[in-house]
């Protein structure tokens, strides 16, 4: 017996937790989930249907990413994923925070309105690899209804497609020019902000074929990065920078986040905070409403997603736990990024990721 993850080739977040255990050596293998895995095993563990889910041999489910890498952190040992040191640790939750919460945003632009025919025969391939094709077009186009269905909620429409390809262009631009003297973000072993960049770059980005296409004509160093990623030539390798350096050619990065992305999350922040005095005690469900958002000069509105939330906190936490000189060099870097605003932020509520459902923590 060995651990089982059941994850998709196409789907975003399976990406991310492929590429870390693969890095990590943890001995697993990988399933597509078929209906009857889906009704018998994912929907009566989490409640609800959604990849990856990881079955430990002693059948244990775990579900989500972070948990997921977490876990295998602490059981496996050996060389991490977290610098030690603050300001890279801190740079990394960040990065992580803005793979996974605001850069579906391009992920699911390109994939929806440049790959749909591609995609939606994919699913079906998965789900059904001996079936004739046009009945995986058909699996594939009922399963794909539902992910379409996310892209106006992101906020992704003809208003907002401009801003959103100028803003991921320079984002390839930046990340290009990064990878030109540093194999990941930190040095030469991925980081937890590798494998956060890594869900919307690999699948979406490089893997669907017309995506993949721009992402090499526009930034070969960022492919060659993806493929490093998910193919890692030797596992648990590599160092991060000394003298916990952050590089300046991540600055760049972090302030795009810090301008795209952080006003959104506090927006959102607010909007549950307000949610949870009119509701103390409800379910938290996945969005609060609509919250604005800004990208290269174009406003739009998208789901404010309380998961987002929690992801924000993971990075908080961190910085709320250094003292002295650490906290300083940890606020010093969000100065150059343009994230003051973060120095002092706080979330209205704390929240909790229990029994695969967002709840308000309990200390
Ligand atoms: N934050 C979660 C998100 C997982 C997720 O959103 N998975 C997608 C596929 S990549 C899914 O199954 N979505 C179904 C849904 O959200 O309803 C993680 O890190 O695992």
């Amino acid at each position: 017996m060995t651990h089982i993850m059941y994850g998709s080739p196409a789907s975003l977040f399976s990406g991310k937790a492929r590429a870390y255990l693969d890095w990590k050596g943890v001995d697993y293998r990988e399933v597509s989930p078929n209906l009857q895995i889906r009704n018998e095993v994912i929907v009566p563990a989490v409640g609800r249907m959604i990849i990856p889910v990881m079955e430990l041999e002693d059948g244990t489910i775990l579900q989500d990413t972070s948990v997921i890498i977490d876990h295998f952190e602490a059981a496996e040992g050996g060389p991490s994923v977290y610098p030690e040191t603050p300001r890279q640790r801190f740079a990394a939750l960040l990065l992580e925070c803005f793979g996974d919460e605001w850069l579906v945003l391009p992920a699911m632009h390109y994939r929806w309105n440049y790959n749909e025919e591609w995609i939606l025969e994919e699913f079906g391939r998965n789900m059904m690899p001996d079936a004739p094709r046009e009945q995986q077009v058909a699996a594939g186009t009922m399963i794909g209804q539902q992910f379409r269905g996310f892209v106006p909620m992101l906020g992704i429409n003809e208003a907002t497609i401009p801003g959103i390809e100028a803003s991921y262009e320079a984002l390839l631009a930046d990340l290009d020019a990064h990878f030109a003297a540093h194999d990941f973000l930190l040095g030469s072993r991925p980081s937890i902000g590798d494998y956060g960049l890594i869900g919307p770059l690999y699948a979406h980005l490089y893997r669907d074929p017309a995506s993949g296409e721009i992402m090499e004509r526009l930034a070969p160093r960022v492919a060659e990065w993806v493929e490093r990623m998910v193919k890692p030539a030797q596992k648990l390798s590599g160092e991060f920078l000394p003298g916990d350096e952050v590089p300046q050619t991540l600055l760049p990065i972090l302030r795009r986040m810090m301008a795209e992305h952080v006003p959104f999350l506090e927006t959102t922040a607010r909007m549950f905070g307000a949610w949870h005095d009119e509701n103390a005690g409800a379910e938290i469900p996945r969005a609060v409403g609509m919250a604005p958002f800004e990208i290269e000069g174009v406003t739009g509105e998208g789901a404010a997603r309380t998961f987002s939330l929690w992801m924000l906190q993971r990075a908080l936490d961190y910085l709320h736990s250094l003292e002295g000189d650490d906290r300083a060099a940890c606020d010093d870097l969000l100065r150059q990024c343009g994230g003051e605003k973060l120095i002092d932020f706080e979330l209205p509520v704390r929240l909790a990721y229990e029994n695969h459902t967002m709840v308000i923590a309990s200390e």
